[in-house]
């Protein structure tokens, strides 16, 4: 029978897709974990009913998060992943030479379980690469003990809302700050900037008072329902290792010209073609 999974964003927006089966239907101590057969867009990933991931169409929010991260890094070795438990993100930072290790941080394990057994596409063998370091563990608490310091963070957070919006904090995100190596870079999803204007002013706001430069970039990510934003955090100016033609070389230099969505040209575009969404929050 077909269903319908719905969202609605700010009271004025609505977008959805259909699905048959549920594989997956389950609290844990964080979050309710939905798991779906679509039709037409692979399995998807819900948690507290917002859609997490699509399978067939997900690539373009996990290499839109990662890459321009990874491009801006010269030869990043190390890479923390705070959230991210379904393995996109891993999946694509492993991809950069000269990784040497990828540490995810999810707070709920059995998501996990549940990703590696419905959705082994997404994270395309990542939790099976030795240079993977998988912890189980409250990101907040995890950073206290851990020392390291890290070439790239990817914050791959769900909405801010219930338990999520301790994350959303400047202690947080200053704490995550005190774990970047010299020149390093924090990258977060940052809502939408059309359709959930308030969180997504609400998290510029939050890194701008973190970091000295937040380089806002969006892209379309037709599982969030339309123009999703992101952000590019650092205490470093990094204009001229955002320019297309340094995304091109480094691409080039790291044998990364066959992504699905992300080169020289769609960069620019994500960084450079979306001025008129800055139109102040009514
Ligand atoms: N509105 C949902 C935003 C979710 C961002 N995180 C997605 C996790 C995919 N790895």
């Amino acid at each position: 029978m077909t269903q319908w999974l719905r969202e609605e964003f700010e009271d004025r927006y609505t977008y959805g897709f259909s699905f048959t089966n549920m594989l997956v239907d389950e609290k844990t101590p964080f979050q309710h974990v939905q798991i779906m057969d679509t039709q037409g867009f692979g399995r998807a990933l819900v948690l507290d009913g917002a859609t997490q991931l699509l399978e067939t169409v997900e690539f373009v929010y996990h290499e839109a998060i990662i890459h321009p991260a990874m491009c801006v890094v010269d030869q990043p070795k190390r890479v923390l992943i705070v959230g991210g438990g379904d393995g996109g993100c891993a999946r694509e930072a492993l991809k950069h030479p000269g990784v040497e290790q990828v540490t995810l941080c999810e707070i709920d394990g059995p998501l996990i379980e549940w990703c590696k057994q419905y959705l082994p596409s997404v994270n395309g063998g990542c939790f099976d690469d030795t240079r993977l370091k998988l912890v189980v563990d409250d990101a907040a608490k995890h950073i206290e003990k851990d020392t390291t310091h890290y070439d790239v963070i990817i914050a791959d957070l769900t909405d801010p809302v219930g338990p999520a919006t301790t994350v959303y904090q400047q202690s947080f995100i200053n704490k995550l700050k005190s774990r970047l190596s010299d020149h390093g870079v924090l990258a977060m999803q940052a809502e939408s900037a059309v359709n959930l204007r308030r969180w997504h002013q609400g998290t510029k706001y939050l890194l701008q008072s973190c970091f000295d430069h937040v380089q806002l970039y969006h892209q379309y990510v037709q599982m969030y329902g339309g123009l999703w934003a992101f952000a590019l955090c650092s205490d470093w100016d990094m204009t001229a290792k955002l320019s297309r033609i340094a995304i091109r070389q480094e691409l080039k230099k790291r044998q990364l010209d066959n992504l699905k969505l992300y080169n020289a040209e769609t960069h620019a575009t994500m960084f450079e073609g979306f001025e008129w969404v800055n139109s102040p929050v009514d």
